[in-house]
């Protein structure tokens, strides 16, 4: 393992799957909910510069889909290299992924996205050569393979595994798509097996396309290759808060690996079955857990309370409605008819007292109490 900072070493951010002009449109997102979600993926993209900055890195590497698609708005494209021309270190190298895959026209995403750039700092990867550098001494190349549709059944390193190498170099692959095995199932997506990548003697492989981390966490040894997720959640199948890799490898090809947590949102699955009052305190207690302003959750909620729980329950969830960024419910918590409940709100000796008295009397009828008073409850009115 290479100590953190060591002197002749490469330092590089790598990110991936930023997805800059997603919309946000489906749910029952509201404009300000949209709004927020679409600005996060700016402002997380911000932090992974800061974040390269903070470490000194020479390199900026996205593996593919810094953009939704190629029809993202002009302000969008000028916003991102605006953000990205703040990487203090040599070069910032991005890759056309599936989603931004390259397509030449002058007017379309790239052709935009190239005009904006006053230097020749940021390099978009779309030609399948080599690119050589000279850092702290080291000759580092780097080995595109953009993509150059949405889909294909084969993927775009074969160049790679081609190319006669330097192997005095520190080589580094950059790559979209899937690896087979750890992402969607399918042969659509450029898929690569660990066999392929391994044939390419590359040093370092920096890949996109997975929204999770490759490896999960920081480890020691080289992991053959890293997907560095994306880099803020973009919805509830996203476990993770949005992370980067900071990588570090030296002249031995050894390496020191950090994970760098870049996201600020966080969304939430969670359900709860509720059957009285201590329950709801500890639904309380888990839902404080979060961090409001910036969760988006789905809730659950399941269980059968009295007549005083489900009013105490109400609140609970007003108040969370308003604490919460954005909060989506199924609530399926049933009254509870018990006998008090019975005694309450029906007059003895009428009919529906007894009925429901009867079915009350046997715990295997709750639900045909729950029936048997919604009727009754909907031939009062
Ligand atoms: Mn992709």
């Amino acid at each position: 393992m290479l100590n953190s900072k060591e002197k002749s070493s490469i330092r590089i951010i790598h990110t991936a799957d930023n997805h800059i002009g997603k919309k946000f449109s489906g749910r029952y997102y509201s404009p300000s909910h949209q709004e927020r979600l679409i600005q996060e993926r700016f402002e997380a993209l911000e932090r992974v510069v800061e974040s390269g900055n903070e470490r000194q890195a020479h390199f900026l590497v996205v593996s593919g889909d810094l953009f939704e698609s190629l029809h993202v708005k002009v302000s969008d494209i000028n916003a991102t290299v605006a953000i990205l021309n703040k990487f203090k270190g040599e070069a910032i190298l991005v890759l056309p992924g599936n989603h931004d895959f390259y397509e030449s026209s002058s007017d379309g995403l790239w052709g935009r996205f190239i005009s904006k750039l006053s230097d020749d700092k940021i390099v978009v990867l779309k030609n399948y050569e080599p690119l050589e550098c000279e850092i702290e001494g080291n000759k580092v190349v780097f080995y595109p393979a953009p993509c150059r549709s949405k889909h294909s059944s084969t993927h775009t390193i074969d160049w790679i595994i081609a190319a006669e190498k330097d192997t005095d170099a520190i080589n580094i692959g950059i790559a979209h798509g899937n690896v087979e095995g750890r992402g969607f199932p399918g042969d659509k997506y450029f898929n690569m097996t660990c066999e392929e990548l391994a044939s390419a003697n590359m040093d370092l492989w920096l890949l996109g396309h997975i929204h999770v981390p490759y490896p999960l966490k920081a480890q020691t040894a080289n992991p053959g290759f890293f997907y560095a997720a994306t880099h803020t959640p973009d919805g509830f199948d996203c476990r993770h808060g949005g992370c980067s890799w900071y990588i570090e490898i030296n002249k031995e090809k050894a390496i020191y690996m950090e994970q760098v947590n870049t996201g600020q949102l966080r969304f939430h699955t969670l359900s709860f079955t509720l059957n009285n009052h201590t329950d709801i305190d500890s639904f309380i207690h888990t839902m404080e857990q979060l961090n409001p302003k910036g969760s988006l959750v789905k809730l659950s909620l399941s269980g059968r309370m009295s007549q005083d729980d489900i009013v105490y329950l109400r609140e609970v969830i007003h108040k969370l409605e308003k604490e919460i960024f954005y909060l989506e419910i199924d609530n399926r918590v049933d009254l509870n008819i018990d006998e008090a409940y019975i005694n309450t709100y029906y007059c003895s000796g009428t009919l529906p007292f007894q009925l429901l008295h009867k079915l009350s009397a046997n715990t295997q009828n709750g639900l045909a109490l729950q029936l048997a008073n919604q009727l009754i409850e909907q031939l009062k009115k």
